[in-house]
């Protein structure tokens, strides 16, 4: 699949600092150390609807993370896919009586629209999971013949005690683990199967549904976790840096992922840090497709809205924290948009040089963007105030926020 064009970024003054950050599986910190080329993933949509606010916030986290990466003068090497046929996407087809192939590829465009809109870095490899088809099925045949998989009326199920790391990712208890697994895709009340908590790998072709060639599995389609571990494993490899999605994919998706890329290839880890983004709500709600309570990125672009500000109020929110998006968060993006232009707009200011390095540092660490922000808007009220005169000094501030804060003034 083709991501979307890539904007500028633009090399800043200086040197750039290592990313600590949060990592699901280790509860704390980690000072990530990169090779020349950092490797990271990203979970990609699930197309069956716009992007929207939650989306959005996720998919900034992991832009913030390339930046302060590119900013180290690595290279990155990014990944995302989409999951461009499941079970939700399916019914969604199926309820509205449209193809599912072109409401995947209709609402995959509108994605790749509203990233460029909102600019965020394309990954090099976009990948579908039917276009990851043939390389899923060798995986699985794999794991059932190491013994790590078994069939069940003709799907094919992951064993989680094959992996001694299960638990590793998201270390929930048993029980959350099932209220969860039942909530986000599992089967745990299905009948025969070893350990509740095992996902599908392969599911035999169901009567109307759309079928691929399984080789010794026979015709189906695969699971969602393996998904992302056969474009993972082709693309990046074992032990890549940062694996990335929302909180609401630590278990099962993330957890399982882990346990299929031990249980194949012998080895841990599968990421060096587990990176979750809080969740963005609605009228109290988590915002989620399944509930409709929505605020599309594309719908606010129609009414006008700048991208830019979109982007700013996602963010003044801590990438971590779970925050609701209302009307007056957008307004006060869009005030402090206009007070960082009309800032820059001018050929001379205060100093920048102390600002870079802040902004630096703060996304360094766990990308507190919120404090970025807070420097940022300190420079713009000395300037408010005529409080210097360095020539070039608001191109430095200019180029600053859209190399490390993907905002374009
Ligand atoms: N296709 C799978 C991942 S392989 C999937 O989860 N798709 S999704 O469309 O449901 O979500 C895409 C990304 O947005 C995921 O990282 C998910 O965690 C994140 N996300 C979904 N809803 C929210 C929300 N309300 N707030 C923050 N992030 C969200
Ligand atoms: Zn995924």
């Amino acid at each position: 699949m083709h991501a979307w064009p890539a904007s500028e970024v633009p090399a800043l003054p200086g040197k750039g600092r290592d990313l600590r950050i949060h990592d699901t599986a280790t509860g704390g910190p980690v000072t990530l150390d990169p090779g020349p080329v950092a490797r990271i993933y990203v979970c990609g949509i699930t197309p069956y609807d716009a992007t929207h606010m939650g989306h959005a916030a996720t998919y900034n986290a992991f832009d913030l993370v390339q930046r302060v990466w590119l900013d180290t003068k690595r290279q990155v090497h990014y990944v995302q896919n989409v999951t461009d046929v499941d079970d939700p996407l399916l019914e969604r087809a199926n309820r509205d009586g449209q193809d599912w192939t072109e409401l995947a590829e209709r609402e995959t465009s509108l994605f790749r629209e509203d990233m460029t809109a909102l600019r965020m870095l394309p990954p090099q490899h976009y990948i579908g999971a039917v276009e990851a088809i043939p390389g899923i099925v060798p995986l699985v045949e794999r794991l059932r013949d190491a013994g790590a998989a078994y069939e069940l009326d003709g799907d094919v199920y992951f064993s989680v005690e094959s992996d001694p790391h299960f638990g590793g990712v998201s270390h929930l208890d048993a029980e959350a683990m099932r209220l969860l697994s039942a909530e986000r895709g599992g089967d745990p009340e299905r009948p025969g199967k070893k350990n509740p908590l095992d996902p599908m790998l392969w599911m035999a072709a169901r009567e109307g549904e759309p079928r691929w060639d399984g080789r010794s599995l026979g015709p189906g389609r695969p699971g969602w976790h393996i998904e992302c571990v056969a474009i993972a494993l082709d693309h990046l490899g074992m032990g890549f840096d940062v694996q990335g999605g929302g909180s609401d994919l630590a278990f099962p998706h993330h957890e399982m992922g882990a346990s299929h890329a031990h249980a194949l290839t012998g080895e841990h880890p599968y990421a060096k840090a587990y990176v979750h983004a809080g969740m963005v709500a609605l009228h109290g709600e988590k915002m989620s497709k399944s509930k409709g309570n929505l605020v599309f990125v594309s719908a606010l672009r129609r009414q006008g809205v700048d991208p830019a500000a979109i982007r700013l109020t996602l963010l003044a929110h801590h990438y971590r924290s779970d925050w609701e998006w209302t009307d007056a968060v957008l307004d006060e993006a869009v005030e402090r948009l206009a007070r960082w232009r009309a800032a820059v707009s001018r050929p001379d200011g205060p100093p920048a040089d102390a600002l870079v390095e802040e902004v630096r540092a703060a996304l360094a660490d766990d990308l507190d963007a919120p404090a970025a922000l807070r420097a940022v808007d300190r420079w713009a009220a000395l300037q408010e105030r005529g409080g210097g005169t360095d020539e070039g000094a608001p191109g430095v501030v200019s180029r600053t926020v859209d190399a490390l804060l993907g905002v374009a003034l």
